[in-house]
């Protein structure tokens, strides 16, 4: 059975003219027992909830991937879709990418990602069982895991917190074969991966990778250990290729006719490429059936739910919100601050947001990485997730901003749960590759980032976001929210918990700003990413001025100044590039307007604005790095004023 992953990949790999079949060749034992013997999952339901997951967390070993989803009879992987591995629209990507292909659980390539979003799904499963029971969440949480998995900085992240919150159900398989691209591992690495993960609370065993039985008597044992488990199987790349097998030469390059050849002779492999003889395949379907039933006794024992309790796993299962009690939530939210408006930082207005918001949305699962009191993400009644208390909604991620991200995909993967998380803005850069990922897959995490700018004062360049908002706003499918106030904040919170197909950024401020939004409006006014806060008045404004977050305040104030200068300016509050971007073209015209001048002011760099003011438009904010200091002679030495901005426009309007 084993055999037939390794003719397939190489195959594939051969067809492709491109293509890694030293993993799937490798582990091909491994895959073979887990998948036989161990796996719980059905291929007639890919998205069946409570499915062990299984996490390539090595994608460039997708081969491996494909062929079990093949020979396991997932109806959509055909052998037509294996022999156009890695082309223009087949199932067969070249890293397996989640939403694609049925029974890809995440997309994996970038090493490192997969392990740490397994982190996530077992958490995720923890957390449901504890809150729906065992009877309908009890799943196991398999990885395989390279050496390049291991060498980076994100699984230290990850098995650091697995071994924390003991995710007993976690069990990585490493496929320990000693190679990477450039050669034997020992060129570059030699730390005993096994003391490794035992010094962060797993345990962990060592094993030939070759041999059913002890990766089964491993399995066994990870079945009922009470901590996370690392299995380090020693494996050949490329098993059964006789020169190549061994090197890095099977890592990530076809193997040649001549060497194909060589190997079916050695591995007793006699069929014909693409082609599995009927007796294998049919074991492998066999084991593709076993989970029917189990899969069926589970609907049973869901359908015997008490109604309510049914219909919320149900309801949490498809990601549906809670609609009617997420606008009351917001509604109450903003009635509140019409009677009684806030002069408070955004991330304090997101904190009583969030008191309204998590009250009603208890799939939402928040976090911190070690910032809880600065990101104010934790409400008054939500305790604390612990080995001891999975049912807690609030997750001390320690100092570990990759990890976070990337288990939060994990969680929004895993289904039940919407992850928030808590950092600073300028250690989104820690969080970046976790966030690129969530905007490929199209899964719904929030990430807060507080201290959004040279506002935040004292501590410094080190932690002044310039460039931040910027980088951000150009990772394609991820939304970033500025809001200007407290009206603005609880708005861009309905509308990150709304974006159902992405991720989203809510960068908020340290320091106070006054509330710009007076009155109730039921509207949610941040969905049209951009909305005149302000307008000129009768006349034609001569200026627009555009801003977000704490810079709105700033230019409300320009246009005072402006105002005494007897030139109409309107205000335009842009809280979401995206959304303003993704609006009709007639909107976004009437948005912009056709004043003389258009100035923006944002305390970042420029970069993007242009797409709003024009080339000719003026910005005023950062063009290096900030200073410490406090936050107001800040502002003043960047020039990041109302006098500097009605000046530019002054000079603007002089030149026109
Ligand atoms: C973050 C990241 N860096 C680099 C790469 C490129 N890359 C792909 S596989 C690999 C290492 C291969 O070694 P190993 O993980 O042991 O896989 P094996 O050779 O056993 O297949 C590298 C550097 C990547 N995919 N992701």
């Amino acid at each position: 059975m084993a055999n037939a992953i390794r003719a397939l990949a190489m195959d594939a790999v051969e067809q492709a003219k491109s293509g890694h079949p030293g993993l799937p060749m490798g582990a091909a034992d491994i895959a073979t027992v887990l998948f036989s013997r161990f796996l719980k999952f059905d291929p007639a339901d890919p998205a069946w909830p409570d499915r062990d997951r299984f996490v390539l967390s090595a994608g460039h070993g997708s081969m491996l991937l494909y062929a079990l989803l093949y020979l396991l009879g997932y109806e959509k992987m055909t052998i037509g879709e294996i022999k156009r591995f890695r082309q223009l629209g087949s199932l067969t990507p070249g890293h397996p990418e989640h939403g694609h292909t049925p029974g890809v659980e995440t997309t994996t390539g970038p090493l490192g990602q997969g392990l740490a979003n397994a982190v996530g799904m077992a958490i995720a499963e923890r957390h449901l069982a504890a809150l729906f029971g065992g009877d309908v969440v009890d799943h196991a949480t398999y990885v395989l895991a390279s050496d390049g998995d291991l060498m980076e900085g994100i699984s230290q992240e990850a098995i650091a917190l697995a071994g924390h919150l003991k995710l007993k159900k976690l069990v990585v398989l490493f496929d320990d074969n000693g190679i990477s691209i450039d050669g034997p591992l020992a060129l570059a690495d030699s730390v005993d991966q096994v003391k490794r993960f035992e010094a962060a609370g797993w345990t962990a065993t060592r094993i030939d990778g070759h041999d059913p039985a002890a990766i089964a008597a491993a399995l066994e044992a990870a079945k009922i250990s009470d901590r996370p488990s690392l299995i380090a199987c020693r494996t050949t790349i490329g098993f059964g290729a006789p020169t190549k097998g061994g090197t890095e030469k099977a890592h990530g390059a076809p193997l040649g006719a001549n060497e194909i050849a060589a190997a079916r002779a050695k591995l007793g492999w006699s069929a014909p490429a693409f082609e599995i003889p009927p007796d294998i395949l049919a074991q492998w379907r066999a084991a593709g059936e076993r989970g029917r039933p189990v899969r069926l006794a589970w609907v049973e024992r869901v359908a015997a739910l008490s109604s309510e309790k049914r219909s919320e796993f149900e309801r949490r299962t498809r990601g549906e919100l809670p609609g009617k009690k997420l606008a009351g939530a917001v509604r109450a939210v903003k009635e509140k601050l019409a009677q009684a408006p806030k002069e408070i930082a955004t991330r304090a207005a997101s904190e009583f947001a969030l008191e309204a918001l998590t009250a009603a949305l208890p799939e939402m699962v928040g976090g911190s990485a070690d910032l809880t009191g600065s990101n104010n993400t934790r409400t008054k009644n939500m305790t604390a997730m612990s080995a001891s208390d999975y049912s807690g909604r609030f997750i001390h991620y320690g100092v570990r901003e990759h990890g976070m991200a990337a288990a939060m995909n994990g969680m929004a993967l895993h289904g039940g749960i919407i992850p928030y998380s808590g950092t600073f803005l300028v250690f989104s850069d820690y969080c970046r590759p976790a966030i690129r990922l969530a905007a490929l897959m199209g899964e719904r995490v929030i990430l807060v980032m507080t201290h959004d700018s040279i506002g935040l004062g004292e501590d410094g360049p080190t932690h002044q976001p310039v460039e931040h908002l910027a980088a951000l706003r150009a990772i394609p499918n991820l939304k970033v929210f500025r809001p200007c106030d407290a009206v603005e904040t609880v708005e861009c919170w309905q509308l990150a918990l709304e974006s159902e197909g992405g991720p989203s950024v809510l960068a908020l401020t340290r320091q106070n700003v006054p509330q710009l939004r007076h009155g109730f409006d039921e509207r949610n006014r941040c969905a049209a990413g951009a909305y005149e806060l302000i307008t000129a008045g009768d006349d034609a404004a001569a200026v627009s001025l555009f801003a977000s977050g704490s810079e709105v305040a700033i230019a409300v104030e320009a246009k005072k100044l402006l105002a005494a200068r007897k030139i109409s300016a309107r205000v335009v509050s842009v809280p979401c590039f995206e959304l303003f971007f993704a609006a009709p073209e007639a909107k976004r015209a009437a948005v912009i307007g056709h004043a003389k001048v258009n100035v923006a002011v944002e305390a970042g760099i420029r970069q993007g604005w242009d797409a709003i003011i024009g080339s000719a438009g003026a910005f005023v904010g950062m063009t290096g790095f900030g200073a410490s200091g406090p936050s107001k002679e800040l502002y003043q030495r960047f020039g990041i004023t109302a006098e500097k901005v009605a000046e530019a426009a002054l000079a603007r309007l002089r030149k026109s």
